[in-house]
């Protein structure tokens, strides 16, 4: 009996010990609480994500935000591709933000595992009380957005310029002068073909093939030198294994195509969340909240998502 109540003491000890420690954690999450304008990490399936930064330096915390909305990207490593209106959701039910302060290292892939792991141990944990995000999305920096060969300043990005006129400027075409022949094809020189500007410029008349509607110069837009089972003119070959449309003496037409190139290019979105009228509220010790009026969580840079884009004026 004697023996027990040693052990009780004991425990309690420990446990007095353990909750000292809890409330110096505590203290240092008011002062170190700083995962602003990080980038964040995403997991999760459709569009209900996982927003996540963790942080092993000096301490071991976690700031994640579990969101669930259908005006989320429905793919894997895309936050969100719409760049208009901004998308804003209360911090409430299974949208929730969660700060947690651990005793030992979390692995990156804590936050994206079926069960969460049983080490790190959580020291702390703070959970959203209230909370407005807004998350902002835009289409981030490109050189060369349609990925064409051609950097974006030399496609007139600046003026907008549409060689075709089918309502997509040439920066964003991936077939600037409407031929059905890709502008990456139409730069690569395969043979002693005269070239404009640096480019390859078949018939020579100045224009390049990638701006050039007719480019062997016999008077058949370059569209057109096709036949009817098929309308693709990059595969459509002379005798000698030639392109029709860039061989002078092949004249062969079909001037009904409907055949025309998908506008797909890859588009990277970067979004920003943040957070009004933040309210944290600790799950254990004392309760105690903290609020922010504005707060930063940070931002996430989508991988490239596959977009076509359709002529307005085709
Ligand atoms: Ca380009
Ligand atoms: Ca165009
Ligand atoms: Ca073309
Ligand atoms: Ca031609």
């Amino acid at each position: 009996m004697l023996k027990m109540i040693t052990m009780y003491r004991y425990l309690g000890v420990l446990f007095l010990l353990v909750v000292f420690t809890s409330c110096n954690d505590g203290d240092i999450i008011v002062t170190s609480f700083d995962f602003e304008n990080q980038e964040l990490s995403v997991c999760g399936e459709g569009t209900s994500k996982v927003l996540y930064n963790i942080n092993n330096e000096n301490i071991f915390e976690t700031i994640s935000f579990t969101l669930s909305s259908s005006q989320l990207s429905n793919l894997e490593n895309v936050l969100a591709t719409n760049t208009g209106q901004p998308i804003s959701l209360q911090l409430t039910g299974s949208n929730e933000i969660i700060y947690r302060t651990y005793d030992g290292t979390v692995p990156t892939n804590y936050f994206c595992g079926v069960i969460p792991p049983s080490s790190p141990k959580v020291k702390e944990e703070f959970k959203s009380v209230g909370g407005t995000v807004v998350i902002s999305t835009i289409v981030r920096d490109e050189t060369d957005h349609d990925k064409d060969g051609i950097l974006s300043v030399d496609e007139g990005m600046s003026a907008g310029l549409d060689t075709d006129g089918d309502g997509i400027p040439d920066y964003l075409d991936i077939d600037d002068d409407g031929d059905n022949v890709k502008t990456s094809v139409e730069i690569a020189n395969a043979g002693d073909d005269p070239t404009a500007g640096g480019y390859r410029d078949t018939d020579g008349d100045g224009i390049p093939n990638y701006l050039d509607p007719d480019d062997d110069g016999d008077g058949v837009p370059s569209k057109l030198e096709v036949t009817q089972a098929n309308q693709d003119p990059a595969s459509n070959f002379n005798e000698g294994g030639i392109p029709k449309y860039l061989d002078l003496f092949s004249t062969d037409s079909f001037d009904e195509v409907d055949f025309v190139i998908e506008n797909k290019i890859p588009v990277r979105f970067r979004s920003s969340i943040d957070i009004q009228n933040l309210k944290l509220k600790n799950q254990g010790g004392d309760g105690e909240e903290i609020s922010f009026t504005t707060y930063n969580l940070g931002f996430f840079n989508s991988t490239a998502v596959e977009t076509i884009l359709q002529p307005s004026n085709p």
